[in-house]
C-alpha cells in the first residue's frame, strides 16, 4: 500500500524544494513520510495518514532539535530532585508498578503550519503535518511528586531528556508550572497507541502535557528537578515564545514582551479529499480533524463558496479534551469545475479559527482556516 510510487505522490503534492535524495529517505519504523531533516529526524505526516482518529505509530510525526540518545533500558533511572523530601531514583519497573493511567491527546509542534505565514520565516517549513493524536499511557506526574515529598514551595518542574547539547544547540530542557503537572491527564508516558513509546518518540519514557504544545512534552525524559524558579536555558526561557501583543507581520518583539506558549489553537483541516484533487460530479464525503487545545471541539463548519455560506459538519463520537475529533459532511457539488472548499472550528469556549491568524515572528500557532481545492469533472 505505501508503494515507492504511493510515496513521492505524497510527497509530490508540495515537497518540489527538497533534493530528490532526501525526499527518498526511508526511516526504520516509519511509512513514507514528508522529510524535512533527514538528521536529526524532522518528519511530517502525509494529510492522507489521518484517516482515523488515532494516529498509527508508524504515521506519526517527528521534531527532533538534536540527535536521538541511545538508552539502555536496564539501566534507565528516572530522577527526581530539588525541593522534595524523598529525592527518587526510580527504573522502568518502578514506573510501571505505580498506577498507569491511558489519555488520548493530540500532540502538535508549536510551528506546525509556519510555511503558511507571510512573510515567510526561517524554521521548518511545516505545513499541515506536524500533527497526530495518539493514547498515551503511564503513571501520573502528580503520583510521582507525591511518592517524592514534593515541597509545598516547589511552583516548577523541570524535565531534561537524555539528548545532549550539539555544536551551537542548546540542551532541550523544559519546565511546567505546578498547575499543570498535578493535572490528572499529565502523565510520563511508557506506551503509544498500546505499544511501548517507540524510541523516536521519546522511548523509554516521555512527558505528556494535553493540550500544550509539543515543545512541553520532553522526550527520553531522565529526570525532573522541582524548583520555585523555571529554568533560565534556551529553550524554556527564550525559544518557544509569543508575543504578547500581535506585532504585525515582519515585526519584531522585545524579549520581555514575549511569553511561554501553553494551550494550543483552535484548528480544523481537511483530510478528504486531498487538496487539488480531482473528484467525479457525485456526492462527496468531506473528512477531517478538528483539535482545540485544552477545550473540546464544539463545531466545524464547511464552506463551499469561498466563506459566503457555511455548513455545520456532523462531528465524530470521540469527543474528549485535549483530543482532536473527527467531522464529515456530505456535499453535492452544484457545477462541474474548480470549488474552494474551507473548514473552520468552534470551541468549548467560543474560541473560532480565524481566516487570518497573528504573525509572530517564530511561525508559531498557524490555525488559519483550512482551504483545499478540488475539480469536480464535467
Ligand atoms: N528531549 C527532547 N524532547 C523533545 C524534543 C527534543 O528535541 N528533545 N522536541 C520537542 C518538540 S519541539 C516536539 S514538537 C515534540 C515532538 O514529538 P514527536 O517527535 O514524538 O512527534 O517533542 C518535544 N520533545
Ligand atoms: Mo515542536
Amino acid at each position: 500500500m505505501h508503494s515507492r510510487r504511493h510515496w513521492l505522490r505524497a510527497v509530490g503534492a508540495g515537497w518540489a524544494g527538497l533534493p530528490v535524495a532526501a525526499q527518498e529517505l526511508v526511516f526504520p519504523g516509519k511509512r513514507p513520510m514528508l522529510v524535512q531533516n533527514d538528521f536529526p529526524e524532522d518528519l511530517e505526516s502525509p494529510v492522507e495518514y489521518f484517516d482515523q482518529w488515532l494516529t498509527p505509530n508508524d504515521a506519526f510525526f517527528v521534531r527532533h532539535h538534536l540527535p536521538r540518545p541511545q538508552i539502555d533500558h536496564a539501566a534507565f533511572r528516572l530522577e527526581i530532585g530539588g525541593l522534595a523530601s524523598n529525592k527518587l531514583s526510580l527504573s522502568l519497573d518502578d514506573l510501571r508498578k505505580l498506577p498507569q493511567f491511558k489519555v488520548p491527546a493530540t500532540l502538535e509542534c508549536a510551528g506546525n503550519g509556519r510555511n503558511f505565514f507571510h512573510p515567510k520565516l526561517p524554521g521548518l517549513q511545516w505545513k499541515k503535518g506536524a500533527v497526530g493524536n495518539a493514547e498515551w499511557r503511564g503513571p501520573r506526574l502528580a503520583d510521582l511528586m507525591d511518592k517524592a515529598g514534593a515541597a509545598a514551595e516547589a511552583q516548577w518542574g523541570t524535565f531534561n531528556g537524555a539528548d545532549v547539547p550539539v555544536g551551537k544547540t542548546p540542551d532541550f530542557i523544559r519546565s511546567i508550572p505546578m498547575r499543570k503537572l498535578r493535572h490528572p491527564s499529565t502523565l510520563i508516558a511508557l506506551e503509544m497507541n498500546g505499544e511501548p513509546l517507540p524510541a523516536i518518540h521519546g522511548g523509554p519514557a516521555r512527558l505528556v502535557v494535553p493540550g500544550w504544545d509539543g515543545a512541553s512534552w520532553v522526550k527520553w525524559v531522565t529526570g525532573f528537578t522541582l524548583a520555585a524558579q523555571p529554568d533560565s536555558g534556551f529553550y524554556f526561557a527564550t525559544g518557544y515564545r509569543y508575543p504578547k501583543y500581535p506585532v504585525g507581520p515582519g515585526g519584531a518583539a522585545k524579549p520581555e514582551d514575549m511569553e511561554v506558549i501553553e494551550g494550543m489553537a483552535v484548528k480544523s483541516i481537511f483530510v478528504k479529499p486531498l487538496d487539488n484533487a480531482k473528484v467525479a460530479r457525485a456526492p462527496q464525503r468531506l473528512q477531517g480533524m478538528a483539535w482545540a487545545g485544552e477545550n473540546r471541539v464544539a463545531r466545524v463548519e464547511i464552506s463551499s463558496d469561498g466563506g459566503a455560506k457555511w455548513r455545520d459538519a456532523i462531528l465524530g463520537p470521540e469527543n474528549f479534551n485535549f483530543a482532536w475529533r473527527s467531522w464529515r459532511l456530505d456535499w453535492s457539488p452544484a457545477r462541474p469545475g474548480h470549488h474552494i472548499l474551507m473548514s473552520r472550528a468552534t470551541d468549548s469556549a467560543g474560541r473560532v479559527q480565524p481566516i487570518e491568524p497573528v504573525w509572530n515572528p517564530s511561525g508559531y500557532l498557524w490555525n488559519g482556516v483550512d482551504r483545499i481545492g478540488v475539480t469536480v469533472e464535467a
